[in-house]
C-alpha cells in the first residue's frame, strides 16, 4: 500500500512528540529508561498511529489486536505512545513512578489503560502474547497480536523456547518486533553475549524474518503491511535502531540504559527536539 508524504510526516512530527515526553517524565522522576524508550518511539508510532486495529476510548473493544511490550523498561515510550493515542490526559505522565501513581516504572496492566500484560521481567512477555495468540486461534478468531522485545532480551532462554512453540503449533497471528539497538544493561549486545546470527536464528525456529531501518517510517508501515499478506509462519520484523535516539547527547550513549537527563540538560534536548520538528 502506498502511504501518502502527509501520513508519514504526521507519523514523524508524533514521534518527535513522544521523544519530548520521554526526556520530560524521566527527568521529573528522575528515573527511568532513556536508551531503550528512545530507541523504539517510531516502532511504536508505526503501530499505535496506523497499524493497529484498537479504540483509545474503548481500551477492551473484543475485536482489538494485543500489543505487549516485552521489554517492560521502556515503559516510559509505551506511556507516552498510550497517552498521545487517547487512552489518558497527556499530564498523567508527569506522575510516572509516583507512589499511588497508574504510571509505574515498568507497566502493570490491572493500573493502566492499554496495557495488556505487566512486563518488566525480561523474557516472558513474549510467551503471554503467544499464549493470546494461541487463544485467538483456537476461538477462530481475527485479532492479531504483537510484542516488542529488546535484542538483549533475546539472551533470556524462554524467549527460544516461545518461539518453537509459535511455529509448531502454526501461530501466525504473532508479529515480533526486535528494538536491534545493539546495547543492553551491561554494554553492548555483541560483547555480553552475541545474538548473531540473529536473521538464522530465526529462520531456523521457523519464523518469516523480515529487517527494517527502524526509524524509516515509511518502510516500517511498508513492511508491517507486507507482513500481513499471505501468512504462512509467525513474523519477526528485525528494526535496525540506536540508543538514546534523536537526543545528540544521549544517542549511542551506554551511559543511559537507566539514567534520565537532569532538569537543565532534558530542557535543552527537548528544545533540540522542537528544532527537529521545523525541519520535518
Ligand atoms: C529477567 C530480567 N533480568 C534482568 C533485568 C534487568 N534489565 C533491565 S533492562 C536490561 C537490558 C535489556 O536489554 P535490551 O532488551 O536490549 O533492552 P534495551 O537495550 O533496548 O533497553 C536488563 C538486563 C530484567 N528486567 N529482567
Amino acid at each position: 500500500m502506498k502511504h501518502s508524504v502527509e501520513l508519514v510526516r504526521g507519523l514523524k512530527e508524533a514521534a518527535i512528540a513522544v521523544r519530548q515526553e520521554i526526556v520530560k517524565m524521566t527527568s521529573n522522576a528522575n528515573s527511568g529508561h532513556l536508551g531503550g524508550s528512545l530507541s523504539c518511539v517510531d516502532i511504536l508510532i508505526a503501530l499505535y498511529f496506523h497499524h493497529l486495529k484498537h479504540n483509545p476510548r474503548n481500551p477492551s473493544w473484543p475485536e482489538r489486536d494485543r500489543f505487549v511490550l516485552s521489554k517492560g523498561h521502556a515503559a516510559p515510550a509505551f506511556y507516552a505512545t498510550l497517552a498521545l493515542s487517547g487512552y489518558f490526559p497527556k499530564e498523567e505522565l508527569s506522575t510516572l513512578r509516583n507512589i499511588n501513581s497508574r504510571l509505574q516504572g515498568h507497566p502493570d496492566n490491572r493500573k493502566t489503560p492499554g496495557v495488556e500484560v505487566s512486563t518488566g521481567s525480561l523474557g516472558q512477555g513474549l510467551s503471554a502474547a503467544i499464549g493470546m495468540a494461541l487463544g485467538f486461534k483456537l476461538a477462530g478468531k481475527n485479532n492479531h497480536v504483537y510484542a516488542l522485545v529488546g535484542d538483549g532480551e533475546l539472551n533470556e532462554g524462554e524467549i527460544w523456547e516461545a518461539a518453537m512453540f509459535a511455529s509448531h503449533h502454526k501461530i501466525v497471528n504473532i508479529m515480533v518486533l526486535v528494538d536491534r539497538n545493539h546495547g543492553q544493561n551491561d554494554g553492548r549486545e555483541e560483547e555480553v553475549m552475541s545474538m548473531e546470527p540473529l536473521a538464522a536464528k530465526w529462520t531456523a525456529f521457523g519464523w518469516n524474518v523480515f529487517g527494517v531501518d527502524g526509524y524509516n517510517i515509511k518502510d516500517l508501515l511498508d513492511i508491517l503491511d507486507k507482513s500481513m499478506q499471505n501468512r504462512k509462519k509467525p513474523i519477526v520484523i528485525i528494526a535496525e535502531t540506536v540508543k538514546g535516539k534523536g537526543i545528540s547527547l544521549v544517542e549511542g550513549n551506554d551511559d543511559y540504559h537507566a539514567k534520565p537527563l537532569p532538569k537543565e540538560l532534558a530542557a535543552q534536548a527537548v528544545a533540540e527536539l522542537e528544532k527537529r520538528k521545523k525541519i520535518l
